[in-house]
């Protein structure tokens, strides 16, 4: 088999999606998710200018030698930009393969290792009222896990717990929006909020907690310490990571389990954390650490060292990384839990799933290959629209991490 083709498919139903499309000589074809959340084009022309030209005429069952043509051949290793490009061609390729095994992905992985796959979802609220709210109608809806966000008094708006917030896309803005952030109101509102969702709902539902980067290592501890009583499944990315040796320092304090990676592009960025046992699960998702090759490497060294998996779900990746996504994590021994935090629905339309949600669990179907298409004729419908994340600010004005 020869490729013959690769197409980079732009298109906006509601968010920014990249995705790439490989053809071949026998006419099979794959599809693979490649977006960067606010640096879409970047990508598109790391793939349009620098990879999909050299893949013309090569054999797509070597994956493993066109990955690391790819990330070995290019001198410059890693980073966000590199890591998706390779990720879309990867799954695009890995699509392929199980197709023309006729298997559904997982099969290829070793087959499932249980029946369905745990995902935990979003809820979130202005205030505690409404948060505790959000929970009750995600778990009337059936998730057993539910990461909870809270607007804090005091701040404008806080990402992930308002209208504006939840598609966080500033389509319709020149400019990101821009946040302001306390995190001493933060760090003393937040143990109220699981305070009152546990009086709610009680010991058995599964609670996290997403703090984006925002804490330093000490008062990542403390949070940590003060949210012992509610017995999260997980803190989610207290600290920024990129010095990884910052987590000793809240492993130390808390036996609250920590979670972190989903900005990680490689293995490198996640080693220290793994090796040493400083996190509990690694967040790193198909899309942005450089396809299924690169997730399943590190998938494996983490189960050396019990850390176990929770690929990043949000709605900023395709359906076709979270179809991916779902057959490692089916496969995969060391599986922790799926994020999800669902589609609108102009994007299911485009993206064709053979994955499915029940019950709080998601399933990756058994059709060929990964299972997720994209409707060509429909995308073209959704053309892109510049958009960006928010950025934060402290209340005198000094850009913070977010
Ligand atoms: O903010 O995907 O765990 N999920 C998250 C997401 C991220 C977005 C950023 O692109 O933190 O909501
Ligand atoms: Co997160």
């Amino acid at each position: 088999m020869k490729i013959t083709d690769v197409k980079i498919i732009v298109c906006s139903p509601g968010r920014n999606f990249v995705t790439v499309k490989i053809f071949t000589d026998e006419g099979l074809t794959g599809v693979g998710d490649a977006t960067l959340n606010g640096r879409e084009k970047a990508v598109v022309a790391y793939l349009q200018e620098h990879l999909a030209p050299l893949l013309i005429g090569r054999d797509p069952s070597r994956i493993e030698d066109i990955w690391q043509y790819f990330y070995k051949g290019a001198y410059w290793r890693r980073g966000p930009v590199t890591m998706a490009a390779i990720a879309g061609i990867d799954t695009a390729l890995w699509d392929i393969k199980a197709k023309a095994a006729n298997m559904p992905l997982y099969q290829l992985f070793g087959g499932a290792s249980r029946e369905k796959v745990l995902c935990y979802t979003h809820a979130q609220g202005t205030d505690i009222a409404e948060a505790v709210e959000a929970v009750g109608k995600r778990i009337e809806q059936g998730y057993k896990a539910i990461r909870v966000q809270v607007g804090i008094p005091g701040l404008p708006d806080v990402y992930g717990t308002g209208k504006k917030s939840v598609t966080n896309n500033a389509a319709d803005d020149a400019f990101p929006h821009e946040e302001v952030w306390s995190t001493s109101k933060y760090m003393r509102h937040i143990p109220k909020l699981f305070e009152a969702v546990r009086e709610a709902y009680g010991p058995d539902i599964e609670l996290l907690h997403d703090t984006h980067h925002r804490l330093t290592p000490i008062e990542a501890a403390r949070l940590g310490k003060d949210l012992e009583f509610a017995r999260l499944f997980w803190l989610e990315d207290t600290v920024a990571a990129e010095h990884q040796e910052g987590f000793r320092l809240i492993r130390k304090h808390t036996t609250t389990p920590l979670a972190v990676g989903e900005v990680f592009n490689t293995i490198w960025d996640a080693r220290l954390l793994i090796e040493e046992q400083l996190i509990d699960y690694i967040r790193t998702t198909t899309v942005h650490a450089g396809g299924i090759t690169a997730l399943r490497r590190i998938m494996d060294f983490a189960s050396v060292y019990n850390v176990r998996t929770a690929c990043h779900g949000a709605m900023d990746m395709s359906p076709i990384c979270l179809g991916a996504n779902l057959h490692l994590d089916l496969w995969v021994p060391n599986f922790g839990i799926q994020e999800y935090s669902g589609y609108l629905p102009e994007i299911l339309d485009v993206f064709p799933s053979a994955w499915s949600l029940s019950d709080g669990y998601l399933h990756p179907g058994e059709a060929t290959g990964h299972g997720v298409d994209i409707d060509e004729k429909l995308a073209e419908k959704y053309p892109y629209q510049r958009a960006y994340l928010p950025v934060n600010r402290l209340e005198d004005g000094t850009l913070w991490h977010w």
